[in-house]
């Protein structure tokens, strides 16, 4: 991976130095959970502890990306039996969460995994979401809070799950459920294909960009709770609506230029797809 196609920068490169000074050469097992934290005190520890040793099999490890928390977060985590990377400067969940998957595949992950660190998220679910890479019929898998369960009183932010998934659809040529859940995993060699310029919103732009570079995408019925301790980092859901959209908009007609200077079509299979040998590495590594 080149320093330009992974398109990082001069914060992720001295977070990446700083976590092989903590932690060495590690190499990472199969599956690696990556989890974007910013003053996540209340929720962090029972988040880390409820994430299982085994996915689908396979080893597990946790990488929390702690960016500037003023509350103690990324120190929390530390005792806990996961890795810690920790950039100098907050930044937002987008650039946090490209430089964990950077993170994990340089040290050698198979498959990421992501969740958030606010509790939303069910991790006795994971094996849901990892399961269609395992078998080779995935190469990013989705959780969907309609085609699960899905618990708010927030009927804006409830429609916006609507219309915003109506949009993708017509994006993708295909029915979209719900393209801001953070509960997701994928194959780590896909993300050299992908564009990940969004500081704060990745959701849309990263399921844009596998839906144009042809990578096989399935949703997959998960659960989302309200959060229970600590606040959005989001807004409120105006300006929350608004950036999403403009994420949206922008990523769509990058996208599409970008296919269009390379003669691809949306229905165009994926630039590469190596396959996936799970006996090359020691499957039970854990953190
Ligand atoms: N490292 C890092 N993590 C962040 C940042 N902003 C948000 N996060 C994390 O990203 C995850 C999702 O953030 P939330 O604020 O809950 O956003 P959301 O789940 O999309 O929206 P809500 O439905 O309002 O909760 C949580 O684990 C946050 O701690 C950030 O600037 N840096
Ligand atoms: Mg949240």
């Amino acid at each position: 991976m080149t320093p330009s196609k992974a398109r990082l920068d001069a914060v992720d490169f001295a977070a990446l130095e700083e976590f092989a000074a903590r932690y060495g050469d590690v190499q990472l097992p199969p599956v690696t959970v990556v989890i974007a934290a910013y003053n996540e005190a209340a929720n962090i520890a029972s988040v880390l502890q409820s994430i299982p040793r085994e996915i689908c099999g396979l080893g597990v490890a946790t990488v929390v990306v702690d960016d500037g928390s003023s509350d103690g977060t990324a120190d929390i985590a530390r005792g806990q039996d996961v890795y810690v990377c920790a950039p100098a400067r907050n930044r937002g969940q987008g650039a946090a969460l490209r430089l964990g998957y950077h993170l994990a595949k340089l040290h050698g992950a198979r498959f990421i995994a992501t969740t958030d660190a606010d509790g939303q998220y069910d991790a006795t679910e994971l094996d849901l979401i990892v399961q269609p890479l395992v078998d080779g019929t995935a190469d990013f898998v989705t959780g969907s809070r309609r085609l699960g369960l899905y618990s708010t009183n927030d009927v804006v932010r409830h429609a916006g799950v609507h219309v915003f998934a109506s949009i993708m659809s017509v994006i993708a040529r295909r029915r979209v459920t719900d393209t801001s859940n953070g509960f997701r995993a994928f194959r780590a060699d896909i993300v050299d294909h992908l564009i990940l310029e969004q500081p704060q919103y990745q959701a849309t732009e990263l399921l844009i960009g596998v839906f144009y570079r042809g990578f096989r995408v399935v949703e997959i019925g998960t659960t989302m709770r309200q959060r229970t301790s600590g606040s959005s980092k989001k807004g409120p859901n105006l300006v929350y609506g608004y950036r999403f959209g403009r994420v949206i908009l922008r990523t769509w007609l990058r996208e599409w230029r970008r296919n269009r200077s390379e003669g691809r079509r949306l229905s165009d299979p994926p630039p590469v797809a190596p396959a996936i040998d799970l006996t090359a590495t020691d499957q039970r590594h854990t953190a």
